[in-house]
């Protein structure tokens, strides 16, 4: 897989991509993210990636001149299977698109800043408008990270066999249950004794009854589909 980042702020992405899992991804050959810098698509002395908006109001807006040269160029290297712009107005992120993005062999992400970009753009190029959640961040680059973190660590060989993605919270809809390591008694408190009894069936049975009241008092709405 191959991620291609398009942001006003490479240096806040960096360093997602060069730490923990995602790093050894990339070491291992199983992703490879690039970051491109907006503004080195600008023609002018200023770098301008931004512009007011018609019809007045607050907030600047992304001009689709650097977009389009930065796509374009991109393009010709390669076909993106989605082009991804991350905004607060598109389809809010979950576990079932990261499976359906973790398929896919190159992707094109555009990070929204200011009041957004020109529709045109979205209208234009854009396959996938994608949102983390409802509250407002001051750019698409932390979406991005989230977004390509969440799509990375499903591929296959990323993660090893203790911390499959299987056992996820949201793989089965469900939350995840409590988990407990050693010392078997600590301030009082002790490890549920059937987690000791090495009856992995009766374990199993308890780990989903407890992932399923989990959520049923915590993510009632995830039990509803
Ligand atoms: Cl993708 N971008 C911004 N700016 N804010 C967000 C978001 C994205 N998702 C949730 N809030």
């Amino acid at each position: 897989m191959r991620i291609d980042i398009v942001t006003v702020l490479p240096e806040l992405l960096k360093s997602p991509f060069e730490a923990s899992i995602l790093n050894r991804a990339q070491e291992k050959g199983l992703v490879e993210v690039h970051l491109h810098n907006l503004r080195d698509w600008t023609t002018d002395n200023y770098k301008t990636v931004d512009d007011y908006q018609y019809g007045g109001g607050a907030g600047m807006v992304m001009t689709p001149e650097p977009i389009q040269r930065c796509f374009e160029e991109l393009m010709k290297e390669r076909n993106y299977d989605e082009v991804i712009y991350m905004t607060p107005d598109g389809v809010v992120f979950n576990q079932h698109i990261a499976n359906q993005l973790s398929l896919k062999g190159n992707i094109l992400m555009l990070c929204g800043h200011y009041k957004g970009v020109d529709q045109r753009i979205r209208d234009k190029y854009i396959t996938l408008e994608i949102s983390i959640g409802d509250y407002v961040l001051s750019g698409g680059e932390l979406a991005a990270a989230v977004v390509s973190d969440a799509i990375i660590r499903l591929l296959p060989g990323v993660l090893n066999n203790e911390t499959s993605a299987l056992e996820d919270s949201f793989q089965d809809n469900l939350l995840a249950p409590p988990v407990y390591t050693r010392p078997a008694e600590w301030e009082g408190m002790k490890v549920p004794d059937i987690l000791l009894s090495g009856n992995f069936a009766k374990i199993n049975e308890w780990r989903e009854e407890q992932a399923y009241q989990r959520t049923k008092d915590r993510r009632p709405d995830l039990l509803e589909d």
